[in-house]
C-alpha cells in the first residue's frame, strides 16, 4: 500500500514538472542562429539506415539494430525495401547558402522528424496518412547536422521532405546541399517505464507502461499513472466484472503532442495528449475513464449503445473518485439527453440506480459484455421505457431532486493530499460532465473533435 508521504512525493514531482514546463513556455525570446559546423564538407550524399519492425514511432528506431547501413544522394524512399513495417533514419549535413530563417517540410505516411542539430524542428510523427508538417529554424551560413526519421506501418507509405529560404522557394532538398555527417540525434531510452501491479488477493496483475519520450514534462506520469490503477483498479474490476472475464493483463500510456482529444483508447494503448495534461495534469478521471474501456471491451455493441458504453465509462470514473474536482450533474440540465453519454448518462444511471434497481450497470455492463444488450433491457430491469425514465428524471430534478449516489470511499488516505496539491497546481478548476464529454472527443468543447478518435469507435 502507498503511504501518505509517497502521495506528498508524487504532488511534489508533478508540480515540479509543472514548473518546468511552465519555464519552457515563458522561454520565447528569438534564439540566435545556429552556428554552423567547421572543418572540411564530407563526401556528398546523407546516410540512411533501415529498419524492419512495427515502428509506431521514429522515436523507436534509435534503439533498433537497422538491417541495412547505406549511402544515397537525397531523402527519397530507397530500391529495395519492404512495403509495410519498416523505418529509415537519414542522417548527413545540409548546406544553407545565406543566413536566415529556414522552413523545413516533411509530407509522411506514416509519421516523420526533422531534426537539425539536435533540435526538433519537424513534428509529424506517429501513424497516419500522407500529411505535411513544417517548422522553421534559424540558421548561419554554412553546413549543419540533418536528420530525417521516418516509419511506415501498413497501407501507404510516402516520404518527401523539402525547405524553403531566404533565396530559396519551397522545393525538395536537393541534393547540392547534402554531404556525409555522423548521426547527432539520439532519443531518450530512460523516457519508458514498465511498472508491475499485483493485488493478489484479486488473484490479478497488470503490467503498466509509461511513456513521456514526446512530454519530457509529464516525466512525473511514470509514478502518478500506475498509482492511479494501483489505487483504483480493484474498484474498477468490481463495477465492470464477473467471474470468468478477459481482463487486460498489458497496458502501455503514450503521452503525445498534437493529439486533439485529451485521450483515446485503441487496443491495449491509451494516447493522452501532451498538451492537455501539461494543463491538466491533475485530471486523474480521464485515465479511469480510459482504462474502463479496456476494461469493458465489449465485443460489438450495437450502433446505438454507444452513449451507454460512455456513460458506464463516466460513471465508473465518478464511483472510482480519482479526481476529486471533476463532477457530474447533479440535477438534469436544460437541452441535455440521456443520449448525450459522458456525465449527463453517468447521473442518469446513478439515479436510476438509486430508484429502480441497484445494480442496474451491473447488469447493462454484462449485457454489452456478452453481445445481448439492446435499448429495451432499460423497461426490463426497470418496468418502464427509458424514455419514460428520462422525462420522470428530468421532471423529478428540475424539482430538486439530487441523481447522485455516494462516492465509493477511496482505497488510501493518501488520495486526498495528493489530489488537494493537484487542484492547487491546476488553479482549482472544477470540471463537470458537459466538459468531460468534450474531452473525449465527442463533442465540441476546448478540443476540436476528431470522430475517428472518439472512445466508442477506439474501443469497438
Ligand atoms: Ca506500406
Ligand atoms: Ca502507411
Ligand atoms: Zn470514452
Amino acid at each position: 500500500m502507498p503511504s501518505r508521504a509517497t502521495g506528498q512525493a508524487l504532488a511534489a514531482l508533478l508540480l515540479a514538472g509543472l514548473a518546468l514546463s511552465g519555464a519552457a513556455v515563458a522561454d520565447d525570446a528569438a534564439p540566435a542562429p545556429r552556428a554552423a559546423l567547421t572543418g572540411p564538407a564530407g563526401a556528398p550524399g546523407l546516410t540512411v539506415l533501415y529498419h524492419e519492425g512495427d515502428f509506431g514511432t521514429v522515436l523507436d528506431l534509435d534503439a533498433d539494430q537497422p538491417a541495412t547501413e547505406r549511402t544515397v544522394a537525397t531523402f527519397a524512399l530507397p530500391d529495395g525495401i519492404r512495403e509495410d513495417y519498416f523505418g529509415l533514419e537519414y542522417y548527413g549535413a545540409i548546406a544553407v547558402p545565406a543566413e536566415g530563417t529556414y522552413t523545413f517540410y516533411t509530407t509522411s505516411d506514416d509519421g516523420s522528424r526533422l531534426y537539425i542539430g539536435e533540435t526538433l524542428v519537424v513534428q509529424n510523427d506517429y501513424p497516419h496518412g500522407a500529411a505535411e508538417q513544417q517548422g522553421s529554424i534559424s540558421l548561419k551560413a554554412g553546413r549543419h547536422p540533418i536528420y530525417v526519421g521516418y516509419f511506415d506501418g501498413v497501407v501507404d507509405q510516402v516520404l518527401e521532405v523539402r525547405w524553403s529560404g531566404p533565396d530559396t522557394t519551397k522545393s525538395a532538398v536537393p541534393a547540392e546541399v547534402l554531404t556525409q555527417y555522423p548521426k547527432v540525434v539520439h532519443f531518450p531510452r530512460d523516457a519508458v517505464s514498465t511498472t508491475e501491479l499485483e493485488w493478489p488477493d484479486l488473484g490479478r496483475h497488470l503490467t503498466v507502461t509509461v511513456d513521456t519520450r514526446d512530454a519530457p514534462e509529464l516525466k512525473a506520469f511514470h509514478e502518478v499513472i500506475p498509482d492511479v490503477l494501483r489505487r483504483h483498479y480493484p474498484l474498477m474490476l468490481s463495477l465492470l466484472t464477473a467471474e470468468g472475464d478477459t481482463l487486460p493483463t498489458q497496458v502501455t500510456f503514450s503521452v503525445r503532442p498534437g493529439v486533439d482529444v485529451p485521450a483515446y483508447a485503441s487496443g491495449s494503448r491509451i494516447v493522452l495528449s501532451a498538451e492537455w495534461f501539461a494543463g491538466n495534469p491533475g485530471d486523474l478521471g480521464c485515465l479511469v475513464h480510459e482504462f474502463a474501456h479496456l476494461v469493458q471491451s465489449y465485443p460489438r455493441s450495437p450502433d446505438d449503445a454507444g452513449w451507454v458504453v460512455e456513460g458506464i465509462a463516466d460513471y465508473v470514473r465518478y464511483r472510482v473518485g480519482a479526481d476529486e474536482r471533476w463532477r457530474i450533474p447533479d440535477s438534469y440540465r436544460e437541452g441535455t439527453h440521456y443520449t448525450n453519454g459522458y456525465g449527463v448518462t453517468a447521473a442518469f444511471l446513478l439515479y436510476l440506480e438509486r430508484h429502480y434497481d441497484a445494480e442496474l450497470v451491473t447488469k447493462l455492463n454484462r449485457a454489452l459484455k456478452s453481445g445481448t444488450y439492446r435499448q429495451a433491457l432499460f423497461e426490463q430491469y426497470t418496468g418502464k421505457p427509458v424514455d419514460d425514465l428520462w422525462e420522470e428524471y428530468r421532471q423529478k430534478s428540475a424539482g430538486g431532486v439530487q441523481a447522485t449516489a455516494p462516492r465509493r470511499a477511496l482505497p488510501t488516505p493518501l488520495a486526498r493530499p495528493l489530489q488537494a496539491d493537484l487542484s492547487a497546481a491546476a488553479g482549482g478548476e472544477v470540471w463537470e460532465g458537459q466538459t468531460a464529454a468534450a474531452r473525449c472527443g465527442r463533442d465540441t468543447g476546448r478540443l476540436a473533435r476528431r470522430p475517428s478518435a472518439a472512445c466508442p469507435a477506439a474501443i469497438s
